[in-house]
């Protein structure tokens, strides 16, 4: 006969005895070690919790007894003392020795504990060398008694319930030796969790009492005072917890030993009728530049997170980022925030409380539930816009700070990247494009720098060898004035010249490693030579000054055509020349002019002849003025016309005055 109002047998389902989690315990409760140990108080905690969130209790109190027992009592509605219609046993002998039994209830009451614990107080009963429940309920007081997990007599009815008595259930219980390596419990761990539970249970009021005589207490005080004989009571401590603020309150205490940003905590909170899903952030900005993330679900610490955190993490992101781009804070940064920007300096707690959680990950600590990452993700949309319309000093100071935080995250990813350039220039050896010359000492050697693989080719084969060395530039090098350094380190044969020419770069540069005395720029005497050219020297002029300073960096000049007549040859550098060779040497009437398009159309002896021979050819040594020009040539020409550009640089470079050497 079931005497207890809706609950019967058939609500509970059995599922397996108690031996097997003596058999196994740490498949139920983790591990046998002190760990395990604290579990038990958080089964039982939780239970008590349960009857808290279902709206039925609003105090619970644990107690560390001298005999080494736990007593954990609550106010709830106490655990049903009814008789099951089958058995003939009552529902609390059943809730603890049936596993599984404790909460899986068909009647869907609303349970959020799971995970790691949640597995049932008959885990605990199992694992205990004696417990005692004792439940007010239904006008008297039960008390029923077990020996490791076997009952020692059936529930009986001590006595009435007093007037002044409230309802609930008292479970305590001694672990058992034999199962556990210590049965010592700590009491700071114990109160790092009933504070957890009761900031994320706002209104539960959670008692930690600790009434073990010193000597049995393995708690270190930190006071030094270890002289007390054992029998001497306790100090009494004891710990009270009750926050109606609830997460919000825990960020509080989170940031008491930081500098927030703003005063009030950010709180964000919805119930989802749809998913039945509960979520609570709450969140505050400081001057610490480390994120903390606390994130729950069903009061289980997901420390491998999961999709409620994916859920707040992505909005977040979204949301600063579209108060910033609104506001006009992303001016000065070519970029938008990203998720570590935004939460650098931010405590959060993000708890949600689902009615039927999946624990996934290594250690059942990710949070797998879909649905959860939508609920929050809406929240927080729907609340953190808000707040941040109601609160604009709030929203500056945070939004304001993931700024900060994404300048100061690129400065050290340049820094970073550069670090690893420089290993790489660094490294001994030489760029395969580099066709090295013989001579190992720097002195009197020099490296051209040629436009292109075939005007390389050529160089290549006109040489001397001995002296010379060629490395070739394909294509365009980025220019320096739209791209970071570490960009433009990314451009191979900008590394290559770097490591050709051996001096380091930046802060890193030496002069004294410069593997050659002269570094010749050989490029075509076209628009494109001259704009390879501008950025070369930009370049230089940026990053590796002292080789312009000091006089390293040459100009070529090849020259535009080739005039033959009667078995003599002669080069025109510019238009004006090859008039004048015309009319003076070749009495108007030569018999060839070639003209040179580009490097790469000498043959290697035109080369020679014309442009690499110390003894012909024209440098032009590149002073810092030349070169200050060309930076300033780039600078100015950043728009995205390319003709004028062109044209400029042409013009410009014509006029640059070479120091003829
Ligand atoms: C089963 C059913 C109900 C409550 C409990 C168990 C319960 C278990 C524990 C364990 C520690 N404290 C507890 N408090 C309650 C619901 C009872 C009802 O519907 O009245």
């Amino acid at each position: 006969m079931s005497s207890d109002e809706d609950y019967g047998a058939e609500d509970i389902q059995v599922l397996e005895g108690l031996d097997g989690v003596k058999e196994r315990p740490a498949m139920y409760i983790g591990s046998t070690d002190i760990r395990g140990l604290h579990h038990l108080v958080y089964e039982v905690v939780d239970n008590s919790i349960d009857e808290a969130l279902a709206g039925y209790c609003d105090h619970i109190e644990v107690t560390l007894n001298n005999d080494g027992s736990v007593t954990v009592e609550d106010d709830g509605r106490g655990i049903p003392v009814g008789t099951t219609e089958e058995e003939d046993r009552s529902m609390v002998e059943v809730i603890m020795t049936e596993l599984h039994a404790g909460g899986k209830f068909d009647n869907k009451s609303y349970q959020v504990s799971g995970g790691l614990h949640g597995v049932g107080v008959s885990v605990v009963n199992a694992l205990s060398k004696d417990l005692e429940v004792t439940v007010h309920r239904n006008g008297g007081v039960w008390r029923q008694e077990f020996d490791h997990g076997y009952p020692v007599h059936d529930l009986e009815r001590a006595r009435d319930m007093d007037a002044d008595e409230s309802t609930g259930t008292s479970i305590t219980f001694v672990p058992d030796d034999e199962i556990f390596d210590t049965t010592d419990f700590t009491y700071s761990t114990l109160e790092d969790r009933l504070r957890e539970l009761a900031f994320l249970n706002s209104g539960v009021e959670i008692t930690l009492r600790d009434d073990r005589d010193e000597a049995t207490s393995s708690e270190d005080t930190g006071d030094g005072d270890t002289d007390s004989e054992e029998g001497t009571p306790a100090e009494g401590r004891s710990d009270t917890f009750l926050y109606e603020g609830g997460v919000k309150e825990y960020v509080q205490y989170l940031n008491e030993t930081r500098e927030p940003i703003h005063e009030d905590v950010i709180f964000v909170h919805d119930f989802d009728e749809e998913t039945e899903i509960e979520v609570e952030i709450a969140m505050q900005g400081t001057e610490d530049v480390q994120s903390s993330v606390h994130s729950f679900a069903n009061n289980i610490n997901t420390r491998e997170g999961g999709k409620h955190l994916t859920g707040f993490k992505t909005a977040l992101t979204r949301i600063v980022n579209d108060y910033a781009a609104e506001h006009g804070m992303l001016d000065d940064l070519d970029e938008n925030l990203k998720g570590q920007d935004v939460r650098d300096g931010l405590t959060t707690v993000v708890s949600v409380k689902h009615p039927d959680p999946q624990f996934e990950g290594q250690t059942k600590t990710k949070l797998g539930n879909s649905d959860a990452r939508s609920v929050v993700e809406s929240v927080m949309h729907d609340e953190l816009t808000t707040f941040f319309d109601e609160n604009p000093d709030a929203a500056k100071g945070l939004v304001g700070k993931a700024v900060e935080a994404a300048k100061a995250r690129k400065a050290a990813e340049e820094a970073e990247e550069l670090a690893r350039r420089k290993n790489a220039l660094d490294s001994t050896s030489l760029p395969g494009k580099l066709a090295d010359c013989q001579q190992q000492s720097a002195a009197d050697t020099e490296l051209f720098v040629t436009e292109g693989d075939s005007a390389g080719g050529s160089a290549k084969q006109a040489r001397n060898n001995e002296f010379q060395a060629i490395v070739p530039i394909r294509g365009k090098i980025l220019n320096v004035e739209k791209h970071r350094l570490d960009r433009i380190l990314e451009n191979n044969e900008i590394r290559n010249l770097i490591t050709a020419i051996g001096t380091g770069i930046g802060d890193e540069f030496d002069i004294d490693d410069a593997r050659y005395d002269r570094i010749i720029l050989m490029c075509d005497a076209d628009v494109d030579g001259a704009h390879i050219r501008t950025l070369l020297m930009t370049f230089f002029y940026r990053h590796m000054r002292p080789l312009i300073e000091q006089g390293y960096i040459y100009a070529s000049q090849p020259p535009l055509y080739r005039i033959k007549d009667g078995g003599e040859t002669y080069d025109a550098m510019t238009e004006q020349e090859r008039e004048r060779i015309i009319n003076e040497q070749c009495n108007g009437n030569p018999s060839q002019v070639q003209r040179f398009k580009g490097l790469g159309e000498m043959n290697p002896q035109q080369l020679w002849d014309t442009t690499m021979d110390p003894d012909r050819r024209i440098l032009k040594r590149v002073t810092v003025e030349d070169a200050a020009k060309a930076d300033k040539m780039c600078s100015t020409l950043m728009g995205d016309a390319v003709e004028p550009r062109k044209e400029f640089i042409r013009q410009n470079s014509a006029q640059a005055d070479w120091v003829d050497i």
